[in-house]
C-alpha cells in the first residue's frame, strides 16, 4: 500500500468530515482508515450517511463511543449523566442498519505501507478502545500497552490531540480528532506513506456552529463552543 489517510474521532461533526474528505480526495490515497468514534456528537445521522456512502477502499475500526452508541449505553453502563444523555440521543437518531454497522466494526487493522512497514491501527491503545495514550503519557505507562505489538508503528486516536512519538522502539502516532479536536483550530487527521504527515484542515466553523445549535443534540451550546473555541487540552 502506498498512501493511507487516517481519519479518527469524527464525533458527529459533518462539516469537519466533509472538509477532510474533500482534502483526502486531492491527496491520491489508496485507502482511508476511519479510526472510530464516528457518530457520537451533534450530527450522527449525517455523518453515518456520508461515511457509509464512501466509495473506494475504506476500512473502519470501532471506538468506545461506537460501542456505546450501538448498545444505547446509559449511566447503568458507567457513562456519566451528560455523556449518557448525548449517547442515547445519538442512538435514537440512527437507523437500524447504521447501528448494526457500528456494532459490527472490527477493533484493529494492520496494513503494510510503503516506506513505513507494518502499521497497526487501533482506537485507544492496542489493548483497549478506551485506554488513553496522550502526548505526555509517561513511557513506563505506555510500555505494557504496547509490549505484545509486533508492528513497528501504531496509529491511535481517542485523546483528540495529535502527536508523533517514539517509545521503546515503536513509533506511536495519534491522528488527532476530525470533529472534536483539542490543541488545534481545524479538523485533524494524518497521511501515512511514505512518511507521516499530521494534517489540519480548515472549515467554516461559524456555519458548523450554527447547524450544531439547531441539531437538537443535548448540550448543543457546548458542542458549538468547542468548534468555535477548541480547548487547549484533550478530554
Ligand atoms: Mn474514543
Amino acid at each position: 500500500m502506498r498512501k493511507v489517510a487516517a481519519i479518527y474521532d469524527i464525533h458527529g461533526n459533518d462539516f469537519a468530515l466533509n472538509a477532510v474528505l474533500e482534502e483526502v480526495r486531492n491527496c491520491d490515497v489508496d485507502t482511508i482508515v476511519v479510526g472510530g468514534d464516528l457518530a457520537w456528537g451533534p450530527q450522527p445521522a449525517l455523518v453515518m450517511e456520508r461515511l457509509m456512502a464512501l466509495e473506494g477502499n475504506v476500512l473502519f475500526i470501532k471506538g468506545n463511543a461506537d460501542r456505546e452508541v450501538a448498545g444505547r449505553y446509559g449511566v447503568e453502563q458507567g457513562l456519566d449523566e451528560g455523556t449518557a444523555e448525548i449517547n442515547q440521543w445519538c442512538t435514537d437518531q440512527l437507523t437500524k442498519s447504521q447501528l448494526e454497522f457500528l456494532n459490527n466494526l472490527q477493533e484493529k487493522v494492520t496494513l503494510h505501507i510503503d516506506g513505513l512497514g507494518e502499521v497497526l491501527f487501533v482506537h485507544g491503545s492496542p489493548r483497549s478502545d478506551e485506554e488513553a495514550i496522550r502526548k505526555a503519557t509517561p513511557e513506563i505507562e505506555i510500555e505494557p500497552m504496547i509490549h505484545s505489538v509486533e508492528e513497528d508503528i501504531i496509529v491511535c486516536g481517542h485523546t483528540h490531540v495529535q502527536f508523533d512519538r517514539r517509545i521503546k522502539g515503536k513509533r506511536i502516532i495519534n491522528a488527532g480528532s476530525v470533529g472534536l479536536q483539542s490543541a488545534a483550530r481545524g479538523a485533524c487527521w494524518a497521511i501515512l506513506g511514505p512518511d507521516v504527515a499530521l494534517r489540519e484542515t480548515e472549515y467554516n466553523y461559524q456555519l458548523a456552529a450554527e447547524h450544531i445549535l439547531k441539531s437538537g443534540v443535548p448540550m448543543a451550546r457546548d458542542f458549538a463552543d468547542h468548534v468555535l473555541n477548541p480547548p487547549t487540552e484533550g478530554p
